[in-house]
C-alpha cells in the first residue's frame, strides 16, 4: 500500500509530460536480450541492493557508481538497480548513476502503475519488471505495451506454476523468482522445476540464491540464458571484486 502513496506523491511532484521532457527520455535503449544472447558475456545480471526485508542491512557503505562500474567493466550482461527506499534502501538517483555505464539497466521496483514506467524511461531504464505475483493478467498487458511504446524491454517475474499464465506472447523475458516473497524460503530448484513449464521461444533468467558456479552451470543445462545475483555480490566488503572472481 505504500508504494501506492508514494507513486500519487510523485505524480504530484512532476507530471508524465514533465517526465517526457527529461534528456534521458530520448536516449535509445540497451538491449538485455541481445546482451544476455551475447556469448561473449557473463549472462549475469548484477545487483546493487543496500538492504532487503529479508536480510536487513547487506551493504550500506559501497557507493553505487563505484560498484556499478567494476560490475560492468568486468561482463556483467546487466545491472538491477533497487530503486524502491523502504524496503531496499534504494532510489532513482542510484539508477541515474548507474546509467553512466553502456550496459542494459532493469529498473528493480515494485511496478503497480503506469507512470512509474515512464519514470522508468525518463531516468535511465532500460528494462522493467513486472511481477506476476502483484498483477493481473490484464495489467501484465498493459504495462507491457506501454513499456514497448518507450523503447523499455520488460521482465516477468513468476515464482511458481500458478503464476504460468500471466506470460504473454509480448513478453520478453521470463524470470524465476527462486525466493518465495511470502516465506522468504529461497530454492533454486524452483527455477529447475519451472524451466520446461516456460514457452520456448521465451528468454529465461533466473533470480534469487545463486552463490556459486556450479548454481550458474546448474541453471544453464536447465536451459536459463540468464542469472540475477546481489546478496553474493553486495554482502562483500568490495561487491565489485567479487564478481571478478
Ligand atoms: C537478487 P539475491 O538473493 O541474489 O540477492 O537476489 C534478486 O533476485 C532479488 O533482489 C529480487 C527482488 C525481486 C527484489 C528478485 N525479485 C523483486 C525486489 C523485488
Amino acid at each position: 500500500a505504500y508504494k501506492r502513496e508514494e507513486v500519487e506523491k510523485a505524480k504530484s511532484l512532476k507530471s508524465i509530460a514533465e517526465l517526457e521532457q527529461l534528456p534521458l527520455f530520448e536516449e535509445p535503449s540497451f538491449s538485455l536480450k541481445r546482451f544476455l544472447l551475447d556469448e561473449k558475456k557473463t549472462g549475469i545480471i548484477a545487483e546493487f541492493k543496500r538492504k532487503s526485508p529479508s536480510k536487513g542491512i547487506i551493504n550500506d557503505k559501497v557507493k553505487v557508481s563505484q560498484i556499478t562500474r567494476a560490475y560492468a567493466s568486468n561482463g556483467a550482461s546487466g545491472l538491477s538497480i533497487l530503486t524502491d527506499e523502504p524496503s531496499f534502501g534504494g532510489s532513482i538517483d542510484d539508477m541515474i548513476t548507474a546509467r553512466f555505464n553502456d550496459v542494459p539497466i532493469l529498473r528493480k521496483e515494485f511496478i503497480i502503475d503506469e507512470y512509474q514506467i515512464v519514470e522508468a524511461k525518463a531516468y535511465g531504464a532500460d528494462v522493467i519488471l513486472l511481477i506476476a505475483a502483484i498483477l493481473t493478467p490484464e495489467q501484465v498487458h498493459d504495462f507491457t505495451l506501454k513499456a514497448h511504446e518507450l523503447g523499455l524491454e520488460v521482465i516477468l517475474e513468476i515464482h511458481d506454476d500458478s503464476e504460468l499464465g500471466h506470460i504473454q506472447q509480448r513478453t520478453d523475458i521470463v524470470g524465476v523468482n527462486n525466493r518465495n516473497l511470502k516465506t522468504f524460503e529461497v530454492d533454486i530448484e524452483q527455477s529447475i522445476r519451472l524451466s520446461h513449464h516456460i514457452p520456448e521461444n521465451k528468454i529465461k533468467i533466473s533470480e534469487s540464491g545463486i552463490n556459486s558456479v556450479q548454481d550458474i552451470l546448474n541453471l544453464k543445462s536447465a536451459g536459463y540464458n540468464g542469472f540475477l545475483i546481489g546478496e553474493n555480490f553486495m554482502k562483500q566488503e568490495d561487491p565489485g571484486l567479487a564478481f571478478m572472481k
